[in-house]
């Protein structure tokens, strides 16, 4: 794993355990929290350790990491017993798409129906 931090990043500062979040799964590549401002009954942001602006610049310089933060929100999906009911996977990649942290993240949302969607 590329040892890559951002001194002033919140989500490195969040790994390095300066920060506090409510860590729902660690692996050597990835870390697992609540967002702090949840947008369903559960979401849970799942990022790399190493510090990549966005998904898009993660998945080309480390794919494995890219996958593992799939493989991680599917396992949390599962912990948090949403994956049989379902659950929404997004990445939010530049400031239009309203990207406001520049640390790649996947947000895990679940636990209750979604009726509309952009896609
Ligand atoms: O999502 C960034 C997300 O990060 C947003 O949903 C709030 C969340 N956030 C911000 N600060 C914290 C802390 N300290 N703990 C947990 N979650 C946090 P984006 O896709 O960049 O808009």
């Amino acid at each position: 794993m590329a040892d890559l931090r951002e001194p002033d990043c919140l989500f490195c500062k969040i790994v390095d355990g300066t920060i506090p979040a409510t860590v729902v799964r660690e692996t050597e590549l990835t870390l697992a929290f609540r967002d702090i401002h949840p947008q369903a009954p559960t979401h849970v942001l799942v990022i790399p350790k190493a510090h990549y602006p966005n998904a898009a610049t993660l998945a080309a310089a480390d794919p494995r990491t890219a996958a593992a933060l799939l493989t991680d929100a599917a396992a949390v999906a599962a912990d948090e017993q949403i994956a049989e009911t379902g659950y929404r996977l997004v990445f939010n990649t530049g400031k239009a798409a309203g990207q406001t942290v520049f640390h790649a993240h996947v947000h895990l949302l679940g636990g209750e129906p979604f009726h509309e969607g952009l896609v």
